[in-house]
């Protein structure tokens, strides 16, 4: 075990925020809530984009949610688009620029409640884009009421009784849904709770841009996150409720690599 000799000063310097900030992140501080998990996918999303070399030809296609907010420190060309609507615009901005890396980036709010026939005929026609759905079953933004990724018995700030199949009906996977759609070449679920589901979350997004690089269809990648305060939970328990809530509903893994399907964990 290395022992830190604290009887003279430190050789190097302490490491700063600044030191491991992300190339493509403009600033270090954002607004949103302690304990969210949407800036860490982000982040993921950024290194991956630049240890690929293709900042300078990555366009975003961005919906509306919290993640919104983040927009303005990243240092990626962007689209701002009306809710529910990212694929489509993705989809022209990729059939203009067919050189260029065009990717989404919506909430499940945004993608599954608002515009879930964008994804779906943007899949179905094997538009060459990278859609990111930031899952964390609830409509952050405006104030935790569930959406239609809510898994049954989850809680959100506005029904906290959580989710009752028999009075709000059942969430859909948008795995499940996008899966089996010819035009679809990678599909991918993961999470931030912990450093190596990170270290996955970045090797997904590696592996959905290579597929979008390789023109082999749309890719798409879902990562669940933590809402803590949609969710109405100290901010500690968001890790814990999301593995132990979502996690055995929304199977983590891949389900989808060139086109060839499999079931995570079979
Ligand atoms: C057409 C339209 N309907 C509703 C809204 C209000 N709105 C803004 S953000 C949002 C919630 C987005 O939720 P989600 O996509 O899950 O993102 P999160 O906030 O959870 O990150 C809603 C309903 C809007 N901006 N435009
Ligand atoms: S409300 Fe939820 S999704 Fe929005 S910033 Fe806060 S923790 Fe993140
Ligand atoms: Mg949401």
């Amino acid at each position: 075990m290395s022992v830190i000799d604290t009887t003279r000063p430190p050789s190097e310097p302490a490491r700063q925020k600044w030191d491991t900030r992300p190339k493509l992140l403009i600033d270090g501080d954002h607004d949103l809530c302690p304990g969210c998990g949407e800036p860490i996918a982000l982040r993921c999303m950024l290194e991956v984009i630049d240890e690929m070399g293709l900042s300078q030809s990555a366009i975003g296609a961005v919906g509306i949610g919290c993640y919104t907010a983040l927009t303005s420190l990243l240092d990626t060309d962007m689209v701002q688009c009306l809710h529910g609507r990212a694929p489509s615009v993705a989809t022209g901005i990729k059939r203009m620029r067919p050189q260029s890396l065009v990717y989404t980036m919506q909430g499940d709010g945004d993608m599954v409640n608002e515009g879930l026939q964008e994804i779906i005929h943007s899949a179905a026609r094997g538009e060459s884009i990278t859609c990111l759905l930031l899952n964390n079953g609830v409509f952050g933004e405006t104030g935790g009421h569930m959406t239609a990724t809510t898994v049954i018995g989850q809680r959100t700030k506005n029904t906290l009784e959580g989710r009752d199949a028999a009075y709000h009906g059942h969430p859909i996977s948008m795995t499940d849904l996008l899966t089996p759609l010819g035009g679809v070449g990678y599909v991918a679920r993961s999470t931030v709770t912990t450093a190596r589901d990170i270290q996955r979350t970045r090797r997904y997004f590696r592996k959905a841009f290579e597929t979008q690089v390789a023109g082999k269809g749309l890719s798409f990648v879902e990562v669940l996150t933590m809402c803590p305060t949609g969710w109405f939970l100290p901010v500690q328990e968001g890790p814990s409720y999301l593995n132990e809530t979502m996690s055995p509903v929304f199977r983590i893994g891949e389900f989808k690599v060139d086109g060839q399907i499999f079931t995570p964990g079979a």
